[in-house]
């Protein structure tokens, strides 16, 4: 074989040898492209069904998630004479049939009745009263206040 040949054949190893790394490193490119964007629609799909975690995050503030299994949590804690901000969030979606996906949080004795839309909230601000038990109770949905399921407690200590 000429020298000429051979260095012929070399230049298109070393050229085939490019092409192929170009190729690995478009395939790379697009593995992560692809990666990502199922990565992102996951997660857009996921979301709107992750409660939000914002409870204790601004103090004062008192976070009652409801849905259709009742309060959560079920007993709240203030003292006599703090404001408190209680905030209602309803977890069902509007396409319950029952109450739409609204829930309320009503304390009697204190003239409290918020009530929150489907996936939104609703808050109230008050001066905790005289150390006691108030129950508070949603009657929009499942058969609401005889519905031991929609029955909470705001404990008010001294
Ligand atoms: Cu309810």
């Amino acid at each position: 074989m000429s020298s000429k040949k051979r260095r012929r054949r070399a230049r298109m190893a070393r050229r085939e040898a490019s092409r192929l790394a170009k190729r690995r490193t478009r395939r790379a490119a697009y593995a992560i492209l692809a990666a990502g964007v199922v990565l992102l629609a996951g997660w857009l799909a996921v979301r709107p069904f992750v409660p939000r975690s914002d409870s204790g995050d601004e103090s004062g503030v008192i976070v009652v998630e409801a849905d259709m299994a009742g309060f959560h949590p079920k007993r709240i804690r203030a003292r006599t004479g703090e404001s408190v901000t209680l905030r209602l969030r309803s977890l069902d979606t509007p396409f319950h049939s029952d109450g739409g996906g609204r829930h309320q949080l009503a304390i009697d004795r204190l003239g409290i009745d918020i009530i929150a839309p489907p996936r939104g909230s609703r808050e109230v601000t008050f001066v905790a009263p005289e150390p006691g038990v108030y129950a508070f109770y949603c009657s929009i949905c499942c058969g609401g206040k005889a519905n031991p399921a929609m029955w909470g407690r705001l404990v008010v200590d001294a």
